[in-house]
């Protein structure tokens, strides 16, 4: 099934608040950044003085040789992350599906609320609509079945913009822009394509993707992927990140399960070690397994419970390991999180629960022993057999 995802970001943001908040600096050119004779440099501008060539990141002395009628003020920015939370609450109200990416985007998975609120095209413009109405601010807004054409699409015709990009017109608008545009190219990456003769997304889906894997490695498989229009990261909401993970990347792939399942409870302790520390337990266990072709899988189990132990944590995360459907491929990248810090539900106590929590209580003793040990001595000083293994392994170099 299609996805409906949508982004939404806001134009000249800092600028437009000001503007909001002042009603003498509407339809003039607006510096957010400081005074015009500090070293700083401009956060943003309205798009009245962007035609004076002024942009984000530009010194403000240079912002004014360019436009010396313009208006210059500070920035503000526990009003910026006022205003911003406002309009996360009215993304909120269509989907619970919101990511932020700053102060002033989001992605917003749309998918499941149309049965609710109707067509995913009809929410956008509700949302700028609100946003117009009680806010004041002008965003724009990109529809697509994923992410990567999503942001693509807010920024093509800002401000005030609305493309939704299908199946249909993907490839004519994806055909001229420049590799620079696609997520994750940054200068050298562009260089190594500009190299081989590719500067535009469209050259790049015409190119052998056997010639981009052997040029880039496997960050040339993504590119290609991209360059068709395909990305399937999914829209990740606060509650997701909100997370206590390790991961780790191996140098050589492996399919060692023994040496997987010991890195695992490697892994595992580290989390538990932080939870305790940040005095946090969750009741979501995730496991991240990267193959060597970048296929990322995730497997996820939700518990009766929170902890903070590894020893629970490390029971979920091998099952789901298991679980994993690693075929032949050898994995590149293993890791293990915990989240779901929410308490809201009060724990309901089983049959044999109460004994479990006097083991807990035990278990909690042992622990913030062993975490005070490692606090004097470094992490390292009490390690169970495995995951001692590991480090050496790891000190060995493999
Ligand atoms: P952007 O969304 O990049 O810029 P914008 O909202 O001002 O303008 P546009 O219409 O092009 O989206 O960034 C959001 C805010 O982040 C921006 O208002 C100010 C701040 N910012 C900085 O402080 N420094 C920077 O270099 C950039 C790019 C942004
Ligand atoms: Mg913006």
């Amino acid at each position: 099934m299609e996805r409906k995802i949508m982004h939404i970001d806001m134009d000249a943001f800092f600028a437009a608040v000001e503007q909001h908040d002042n009603p003498a600096y509407q339809g003039k050119p607006v510096i957010v950044g400081g005074d015009p004779n500090s070293r700083g440099v401009v956060s943003t501008c309205s798009y009245e003085a962007r035609k004076f060539g002024i942009h984000s990141a530009m010194p403000i002395g240079e912002a004014f040789r360019r436009c010396p009628q313009g208006i210059f003020v500070p920035v503000r920015g526990r009003r910026y992350a006022e205003v911003s939370g406002a309009i996360m609450k009215i993304m909120n109200q269509y989907t619970p599906l919101v990511e932020p990416l700053s102060l002033d985007e989001a992605f917003l998975d749309l998918s499941g609320s149309e049965r609710l609120f109707g067509p995913a095209e009809q929410i956008g413009r509700e949302i700028v609509n609100r946003i117009r109405s009680e806010l004041g601010l002008s965003a724009s807004v990109g529809l697509a079945p994923n992410k990567f054409l999503a942001k693509l699409a807010s920024d093509l015709e800002k401000p005030g913009g609305f493309v939704i990009i299908t199946a249909d017109n993907m490839a004519e608008i994806l055909e001229d822009l420049p590799i620079g545009r696609l997520w994750g190219v940054g200068p050298k990456t562009e260089a190594h394509l500009f190299e081989i003769g590719i500067r535009t997304i469209g050259m790049l889906r015409r190119a052998n993707p056997t010639l981009l894997t052997d040029r880039l490695g496997e960050s040339g498989r993504q590119l290609y992927q991209l360059s068709l229009g395909r990305d399937d990261r999914q829209v990740e909401t606060e509650e997701d990140q909100k997370s206590v993970g390790h991961e780790i990347t191996f140098q050589d792939d492996t399919d060692d399960r023994e040496f997987l399942a010991g890195v695992l409870l490697w892994l595992t302790e580290q989390v538990a070690v932080r939870l305790r520390r940040l005095n946090l337990k969750g009741r979501v266990i995730t496991v991240k397994i990267r193959d060597l072709n970048f296929n990322t899988l995730t497997k996820r189990v939700t518990l009766g419970k929170t902890t903070d132990f590894e020893e629970e944590i490390f029971r979920e995360a091998l099952r789901l390991a298991e679980q994993v459907k690693w075929g032949a491929k050898k994995v590149r990248l293993i890791g293990v999180s915990v989240s779901g810090f929410d308490d809201r539900k009060p724990e309901q106590l089983g049959l044999f629960d109460e004994l479990d929590q006097e083991n807990d209580k035990d278990l909690g003793k042992l622990h913030q022993t062993v975490d005070e040990l490692r606090d004097r001595f470094g992490a390292d000083i009490i390690l169970k057999g495995t995951s001692l293994q590991i480090k050496e392994r790891f000190k060995q170099g493999h």
